[in-house]
């Protein structure tokens, strides 16, 4: 299989997370998201994926897989141990909430291409662009921290998707400097999880592109 990643991109984090938490190797192609205007926007990613993001998986079939939370169901559904979902369906339908819930209300309005959008078509100077994102995110942790129970994880005390999404959220978060005093579960699970190698080896800085 073929990961195409970029080491900033929180949505490649999540799926490298789960391919370390598997003990799924994977060959890396980084798709430089800054360079050139975004090598994700050149013909040839755009072949590869058109909606021009990352992550997407290449299997060895030649088929190739897109969006993280589909990517990493995939990986759930054919390599089911160790299990990134409880079997109970109602538990089942909270993590989802959890992960969703990040990767879908607020991962995309702190992602490149809005905030892109924000400076180079409506005009905002950094100032505003930082605050828009500091607001989205401090908006989504107030509803996620009440909502993570008491265990070690984001759901009770074994790992699931939900925290697989929370880690890198958790470091864009730091990245633009948003304070996290408020959110005492989401700092302690982040903290948590991050002790794990497949959360320590999936890490930007730890990534053979990184800068
Ligand atoms: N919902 C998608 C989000 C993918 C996504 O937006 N990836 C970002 C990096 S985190 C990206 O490639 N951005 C490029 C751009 O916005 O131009 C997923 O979960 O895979």
């Amino acid at each position: 299989m073929t990961l195409f990643t970029f080491f900033r991109s929180s949505a490649a984090y999540r799926v490298r997370i789960a391919l370390n938490f598997k003990g799924l190797t994977t060959d890396m192609v980084s798709i430089h998201l800054q360079k050139e205007g975004g090598l994700n926007r050149k013909p040839e990613f755009r072949a590869i994926n058109p909606q021009m993001r990352v992550p997407a998986l290449r299997l060895d079939s030649g088929e190739v897989l897109i969006q993280s939370l589909a990517i990493m169901e995939y990986l759930d559904e054919v390599h089911p141990q160790p299990p990134l979902l409880p079997r109970d369906p109602v538990e089942r339908a909270k993590v989802r909430a959890l992960a969703q819930l990040i990767a879908c209300d607020i991962h995309p309005l702190n992602n490149t291409s809005p905030l892109r959008y924000l400076k180079n078509v409506l005009g905002q100077e950094q100032p505003k662009i930082d605050a828009w994102d500091h607001h989205w995110i401090l908006e989504g942790f107030e509803a996620l921290e009440p909502l993570l129970g008491k265990g070690r994880y984001a759901f009770g005390n074994e790992i699931t998707l939900a925290d697989i999404c929370l880690v890198p959220q958790v470091a864009n978060a730091r990245r633009f400097k948003v304070p996290l005093d408020r959110f005492p579960r989401i700092v302690a699970i982040d903290a948590a999880c991050r002790e794990l190698p497949a959360f320590e080896k999936a890490r930007p800085e730890n990534q053979p592109d990184a800068e």
